[in-house]
């Protein structure tokens, strides 16, 4: 990186300026912890690569540099980890795909993008399930999200940690949205939303009167510039590392669903591993993702203040605005409850629930 200030002698006042919003493109995150543990023994040279969707300045890549940084200090250099953002090996679902043919080493996608691998995950796209971030991560922290982890066993894949995509909202080209139904359209038709490729989240956009569009993230953008689709939805940090405020005018706080990553290793990648080094990436795994937990919240409100003054209009919903939106998905719990498990969603809510009352 050029260093930002070694010039600043020589530019105008209106430079100056520039560079100061320049700046303002990444919030202050806090630094990952520094790297301590004991340098494990000589078992061999590997390179890992991972692929994921997100791009270079979103918490996953961040916290995926810090994840490469600890396996090689402690392992001297003999791990090493490559990284390829941005899609470019491919969507969540090839990537997995990668993994179970032993193709690629590494993926990190959502936990949406997964339920075909282990249904429980499914609870996670239930809408409005999750009341804050807390309740989110003391969720994440639980047994139940550990047996997910532990379900993928014999896929193919080795999943090793949760961390958090974060609280989706709705964009869109067409008009401000404060209801559902400036979702459905009165007189106008109901907006072209592009969904993950998960039934539930289709189920989601049906029900608020959306035309829900499965599409892989990595052919989003250019759906949306070219108008094959109205909106998305995603997390802030997505919506603007992504440059979606682009094409996208109007953003919506709808908060409708909490979504996990789940960082992920091919089981034939483990299997060559040393069982010391396999301790190693499953720790690493555990640091990086709570590292990424701290910097995804620390990214999230920024973000969006961030998407306002670059020109798009949020919609801050209130407590009856989001209330609208509960009782439009309703159909939804009814529909996928039975098959998700009641036992299930009924313990995710308590876990929820216990950090609530604290
Ligand atoms: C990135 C995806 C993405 C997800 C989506 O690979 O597809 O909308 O939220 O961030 O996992």
């Amino acid at each position: 990186m050029t260093p930002r200030w070694s010039h600043a002698a020589a530019l105008t006042g209106a430079a100056i300026l520039s560079l100061g919003i320049a700046q303002a493109q990444s919030p202050e995150l806090s630094a990952p912890p520094a790297i301590d543990g004991e340098v494990v023994g000589d078992h061999g040279s590997h390179t890992i690569r991972m692929g994921f969707g997100l791009s270079e300045g979103s918490p996953q890549y961040l916290s995926s540099r810090y994840f490469a940084d600890i396996l090689e200090q402690r392992s001297e250099g003999r791990l090493t980890v490559q990284i390829f953002p941005n899609s470019q090996l491919g969507d969540d679902v090839q990537m997995m795909e990668m993994l179970q043919t032993g193709t690629l080493d590494m993926t990190y996608p959502s936990s949406s993008a997964a339920t075909s691998y282990v249904s429980e995950l499914a609870v996670f796209d239930l809408p409005f399930l999750l009341p804050s971030r807390e309740a989110a991560i003391e969720v994440l922290q639980s047994e139940a999200a550990q047996s997910m982890l532990d379900a993928f066993e014999g896929s193919g894949i080795k999943a090793l940690a949760f961390s958090e995509n974060g609280y989706r909202q709705l964009s869109n080209s067409a008009r401000p949205v404060a209801s559902p139904e400036d979702v459905a359209g009165l007189d106008v038709r109901g907006l072209t939303v592009r969904t993950m490729e998960n039934p539930v989240h289709l189920a989601i956009w049906e029900a608020l009167g959306a035309n829900p569009t499965p599409m892989a993230f990595g052919e989003l953008f250019s759906a949306m510039e070219q108008g094959v689709v109205d909106g998305q939805e995603n997390p802030w940090s997505t919506i603007l590392t992504s440059n979606f405020h682009e094409v996208q005018d109007y953003g919506s706080e709808t908060r409708h669903v909490y979504t996990p990553f789940v960082m992920m290793m091919s089981e034939r990648t483990w299997d060559r591993l040393d069982p010391e080094y396999q301790a190693l990436v499953q720790e690493a795994a555990r640091q990086s993702a709570a590292y990424e937990i701290q910097i995804s919240a620390e990214y999230d409100d920024w973000a969006r203040d961030q998407l306002e003054a670059r020109g798009m209009q949020i919609t801050r919903l209130d407590d009856a605005q989001i209330a609208a939106f509960q009782e439009a998905v309703q159909p939804v719990y009814e529909e996928w409850a039975p098959e998700i498990g009641e036992e299930l969603i009924t313990e995710i809510q308590q876990i929820a629930a216990s950090v609530a009352d604290d």
